[in-house]
Parts: structure tokens; sequence; C-alpha cells
């Protein structure tokens, strides 16, 4: 079976244009910070929509799309994931990461309480599909975590480009994911990111980020 093309629709730019809006998108995406701590202002379902939809949009492999993007605004479910994930994150805090690597998470400052599950005002739960059931049988997906992974990076930039705030978030282990939501055996949890406005008096690190002669190499 082949799909028909179409004439791809270029975005047209003068070289000027082209400088410009890189460097703008370069400055804008540069603004963007994790956020731990959020306002329970609410977020619209259609904002929700949007941002899902961009994530949706990014290229997979053999466009299968291996994904199902879970949105929780239930009082009760958040409450449910905040209690499951503090269980896992107290294990991992207290014994499964190494010292080193609670180190290195000092400056950033995170423990294993997670009030942000339900102080924000959406959760939106990743889940990669690692197959596809098609007529009862199972047909593997390709490049699932690429895929996937390429999609929450579209979802974090849409984030950011609607003013609101999230933190990637990654309780491990995290099959109670699953569980609570209902998800079928062929979604894995991939990633979980709480979204809203940040709390007016929310605080980041003071990070820098790496300039370009330390991660770029020219050839
Ligand atoms: N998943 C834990 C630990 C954690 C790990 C890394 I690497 C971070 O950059 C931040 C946190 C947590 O969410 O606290």
């Amino acid at each position: 079976m082949s799909t028909d093309h179409i004439p791809y629709q270029p975005i047209q730019f003068t070289n000027e244009d082209r400088e410009k809006q890189a460097q703008a998108y370069d400055e804008f995406m540069n603004r963007r910070r994790t956020v731990r701590n959020f306002s329970d202002q609410p977020v619209s379902r259609k904002v929700i929509g949007h941002l899902i939809m961009t994530a949706s949009s990014a290229p997979s492999g053999a466009h299968k799309q291996p994904w199902t993007f879970c949105a929780v605004s239930d009082p009760d479910t958040k409450k449910a994931i905040r209690k499951a994930a503090e269980k896992e994150e107290y294990d991992s805090y207290h014994g499964r990461m190494s010292e080193r690597w609670l180190e290195d998470l000092k400056p950033i400052g995170t423990n294993w309480e997670k009030p942000f599950l339900e102080e924000a005002p959406w959760l939106i739960v990743v889940f990669k599909k690692v197959y596809d059931r098609i007529d009862g049988t199972k047909a593997s997906n390709y490049y699932v975590n690429e895929s996937v992974g390429i999609a929450c990076g579209f979802l974090i930039s849409a984030i950011h480009n609607a003013g609101l705030v999230t933190v990637t978030h990654t309780p491990s282990p995290m099959n109670f994911l699953g569980k609570i939501l209902d998800r079928p055996e062929e979604e894995r949890p991939y990633l979980l990111l709480p979204v809203g406005l940040p709390a007016k008096d929310a605080m980041v690190p003071n990070f820098k980020r790496k300039n370009l002669n330390q991660v770029s190499k020219w050839y």
C-alpha cells in the first residue's frame, strides 16, 4: 500500500528574516525553566488539547505516532498519583539513588515530596506504545523511545509557548501510572508533566547553560 504524496508547503522567509527568526526562537526557548511551584489558577481543557496536538505532530517511526497523552485534572486521581509517586521517590531518595546522584541533585533542592502533583491544575502523563493491536495481533512499533522523546520535546516547547510551566518528572519505577490510569498492557509510562501557571513566588536555580562552543563541533 502506498500513501499519496502532496506538495510540501514551505514556510517562506528571506535569509535576513531567517536569522531573526532563529535568534528570536533561541532567545524565547532560553527563557524556559523547569518550575516546581505551581499556582492553582485553572488552565482550560482547550489549551491542553492544543498542547497535546502539538506534541502529536512530532515525527515518529513509520508515522505510527506510538503515544497516548493522559490529561488528568481530577483531584482524586492527582492525589492517587502523588501518593504512589511519593512512595517510590521516598525509597529512591533513601537508598536506591547513589551518593553521587544525591550530591548532584543538591543544588536543585529536590526531595521525595512532590506537592506539584496535586497543585498543578493538569498532569499530562505520556505513555509510549511499544506495539499496536491490529485485528487482535501485536504489531511492534519502531524507534518508540526516540519518537516519544521527540514528542515530549515538542510538548515542553508548546507548554512554554502558552506561557505555562512544567517539570519533567520521572518517578522510578512508574508502573503505578498504568494501573491508576487503567492503560492497556502495550502502553508503558514514559514521562509525567505537571502543567500550569507558576506560583507567584516560584524560584528556580540560578543555572547557566553551556555556550555554543561547549556544545558543538563544526566540520
Ligand atoms: N526522579 C527524582 C530524582 C531526580 C532525578 C534527576 I537526574 C533530576 O534532574 C531531578 C530529580 C525526582 O523527581 O525527584
